[in-house]
């Protein structure tokens, strides 16, 4: 299968399993705040977390269920993120993927209180016994996306990227900020299906410095593409870094030396995948992906 099938493909499915679980829109005011989940969740997302999940744990022959699953909690996770992270009292922004934020179509409230329900909702997702019947796995699962997701992982980053409004990072700042506010979850997407697969430490190890290198690779195309595309391209608010004076490698090392950054990362990201052999050939191709992407 091409890369952009495979791409679309793990896209269906991960968002067939979000249409699935997610809590249906019913009476009432809980009524509102799962049209709000939904909303949010099920919009036109690149669902690139999903896809390296998918991806790993095919490696590993996992069992399709338990990937989704898997992919669909960490989903979540990244969906509570975006609206929090649109918040007035955050970035304010209000466009994310091509739509009103959330809480420009619904309201403050009701956004902040859709994201918590997708953070717990992940962990109710991922310690399903039914979809995933190894306990040993699902405790592993749950402790990996809690602490890439919590206070020593994106909130942290979360935290350095709002501080470094007001201080200046310097370059080694940046990166941690970056690592942690974008990176642990990425790699958390990748370790996922070598926890689901049994993998032994060696390929799980190789997983995570992919990811890791990836992760960063994608947030400074990310940071790029702030100033270099428009708002129909990228379907989110563009020019908002330098105009709150974020740290970001555009403003550290220019726009032509951050994309250099961003294509050596992207090229070490994929040699750490040769003990996969062609086998990885999808997560490989995703290297070159995050870095040409235009959104
Ligand atoms: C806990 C109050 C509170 C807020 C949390 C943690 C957080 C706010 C925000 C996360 C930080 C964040 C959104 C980082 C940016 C990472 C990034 C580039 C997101 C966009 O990811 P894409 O491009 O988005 O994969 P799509 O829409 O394609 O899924």
């Amino acid at each position: 299968m091409d890369f952009k099938s495979q791409l679309t493909d793990s896209a269906d499915a991960v968002e067939q399993e979000l249409k699935t679980v997610l809590p249906k829109v019913g009476e009432g005011p809980e009524g509102r705040l799962h049209e709000a989940i939904r909303y949010a969740a099920l919009a036109a997302g690149k669902r690139l977390r999903p896809a390296i999940t998918l991806a790993s744990a095919s490696l590993f022959e996992v069992p399709p269920v338990q990937a989704v699953r898997a992919a669909a909690a960490i989903e979540c996770v990244h969906c509570y993120s975006l609206i929090h992270d649109d918040l007035p009292c955050m970035d304010d922004d209000d466009l994310r993927r091509g739509q009103p934020s959330a809480h420009k179509q619904f309201d403050e409230a009701t956004a902040l209180l859709a994201g918590d329900a997708l953070l717990t909702f992940a962990f109710e997702l991922l310690s399903d016994p039914l979809a995933i019947p190894n306990a040993i796995v699902r405790c592993e699962l749950v402790t990996v996306l809690a602490r890439a997701a919590g206070p020593r992982g994106m909130v942290a980053g979360q935290m350095l990227d709002l501080a470094g409004e007001t201080t200046r990072l310097n370059e080694s700042q940046t990166v941690r900020m970056q690592r942690l506010k974008t990176g642990e979850m990425i790699a958390c997407a990748a370790v996922a299906g070598a926890i689901l697969g049994r993998a032994n430490r060696q390929r799980r190890h190789a997983l995570e410095m992919y990811a890791r290198d990836l992760g960063l690779a994608f947030q400074i195309t990310d940071d790029l593409l702030d100033v270099t595309g428009t708002r129909e391209e990228t379907g989110k608010g563009v020019g908002k870094d330098a105009d709150r004076g974020k740290a970001t490698f555009v403003a550290l090392l220019g726009i032509e030396a951050a994309g250099e950054r961003a294509g050596m990362l992207a090229r070490q990201a994929a040699q750490h995948l040769d003990i996969f052999g062609e086998r990885a050939k999808f997560l490989i191709q995703l290297c070159d992906y995050v870095i040409t992407r235009r959104h």
